[in-house]
Parts: C-alpha cells; sequence; structure tokens
C-alpha cells in the first residue's frame, strides 16, 4: 500500500505537467491574432496623458489624459492600469472633495477629459522606477474586455503645485 502511494505521487505530477505543457503551447498558437485587436479599439483614442507624481514619496499620484470615443457607440471604461503603478482608482472631484467613481461611460463623438480639479486617476503604490521626465504605460480596459494603451509622461508635482492643492485632502 505504501509503495504504491508513493508511486502515485510522482505519476500524478508527471501527468499534470505533461497537460500543462500540452496546453501552454495550444494558447501560443493562438496567440499572435489573439492579443493584436484588443490593444486598440475601434474609433479609441487617447492623448495629453500624464502622471503627475507625488511631492512626499508614499503619497498616491495622479493621472490625466483625454479619451477621444469617434465611434459609433458609447463606450464604459471598466478599469485603468498603469505600468509601475500598484492600484488605481478614478475619482471626480466635488465641490473640493473627491468620490470613486466605478464606471465611466463615454458616448459616441465625445471626448473625456481625466484632468485636475475633475475627473482623475489616483495612483497608489508607485514604483520607483517612475521617474519626471520619462514615460510609463497606461491601459484602458473596457466594458465589453477590450483594451487601449497609451503612454503617459511622468511629471513631478512641483510645477504642478496648484495640482497638489486640489488633490489636498479637505481638512
Ligand atoms: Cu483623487
Amino acid at each position: 500500500m505504501i509503495n504504491a502511494r508513493r508511486f502515485a505521487l510522482p505519476l500524478a505530477a508527471a501527468l499534470s505537467l505533461a497537460a500543462l505543457g500540452a496546453c501552454d503551447s495550444g494558447k501560443e498558437a493562438a496567440k499572435p491574432e489573439a492579443t493584436k485587436a484588443p490593444e486598440g479599439k475601434p474609433g479609441i483614442s487617447v492623448a495629453e496623458g500624464k502622471l503627475i507624481l507625488p511631492a512626499v514619496s508614499g503619497n498616491p499620484g495622479a493621472a490625466y489624459f483625454a479619451l477621444d470615443n469617434e465611434g459609433t457607440g458609447t463606450v464604459s471604461i471598466a478599469a485603468i492600469a498603469i505600468d509601475g503603478v500598484g492600484k488605481t482608482e478614478v475619482h471626480q472631484t466635488i465641490g473640493g472633495q473627491m468620490k470613486p467613481v466605478d464606471r465611466i461611460d463615454v458616448e459616441a463623438k465625445t471626448v473625456i477629459k481625466f484632468e485636475r480639479g475633475g475627473l482623475h486617476v489616483m495612483a497608489f503604490e508607485l514604483g520607483d522606477q517612475l521617474k519626471a521626465g520619462e514615460t510609463t504605460e497606461m491601459t484602458v480596459t473596457f466594458a465589453d474586455g477590450d483594451k487601449v494603451s497609451a503612454p503617459l509622461k511622468i511629471e513631478a508635482m512641483g510645477a504642478d503645485a496648484m495640482g497638489g492643492m486640489d488633490h489636498g485632502e479637505s481638512h
């Protein structure tokens, strides 16, 4: 009994590895076409992308951009990811207070602006590799699963001191 069990484990492990291997190679074959399409969503473009680093390290940064929906239907932004940023939240500043926004609908032929004092992306857990003067990449995921990537210019808070005040906690 004991011997049989000892044999059974390595055998099962070997089998599942073989299964994984087969699965991986299947995926790889299908990948080239599958990944190209979602990177650009028809009719959607992103411009003026910026990531503002906080004046005090450890504080959140903020990302701003303009998203242009030249398509024929409403699109919904479901998530925003930024390379080098651990976590993002979309906020809307209303009357000096920031409120989280879960989903943003952009109607056809509309440009939506993420900007200081309005809709903006808060960037938490900023990586050390994010340096003013360089760029990072933002990926916007839409409710239908499509994605659009765009560069963000990284800037220090300094020149944008007023932005810091808008972002300041309201106490
Ligand atoms: Cu905010």
